[in-house]
């Protein structure tokens, strides 16, 4: 009987890992930051916003983002990051977005955006 624990626990520590490896294959630019084992640091965010300014060179954007559950956000006004350049496509002045991000050291950095008008207006 005390087997059972000790395997269930093996195992979530098993998947847990497997998931931490997986993130860091995806974000191979920023795998130096990524290899801090800060808690929470990996994980993906979620939230809306509205597109206040955007500078392109610098790969920032200035968002007026809604609360965030998942790291006791209030909403406000701040920059993220923005690595991927193809993602200013919807990230425009006056844009309401929908989008996914991730604490990567200091930096709140974007990873995808989609905009909710896009999936509102289909039938
Ligand atoms: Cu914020």
């Amino acid at each position: 009987m005390k087997k059972l624990p000790v395997s269930i626990f093996v195992l979530a520590g098993l998947s847990a890992t497997a998931t931490q490896a997986q993130q860091k294959m995806g974000d191979e630019a920023n795998s130096d930051m990524a290899a801090k084992p800060a808690a929470g640091a990996q994980a993906n965010h979620v939230t809306k916003g509205t597109v206040k300014k955007v500078d392109i060179k610098a790969g920032v954007v200035t968002l007026a983002h809604e609360p965030v559950k998942s790291l006791g956000w209030p909403g406000m006004t701040m920059g993220f990051k923005v690595p991927d350049k193809a993602l200013f496509d919807k990230l425009t002045e006056g844009a309401q977005v929908e989008f996914e991000f991730r604490q990567i050291g200091k930096d709140y950095v974007i990873g995808a955006v989609k905009s909710p008008g896009q999936y509102l207006s289909r039938p």
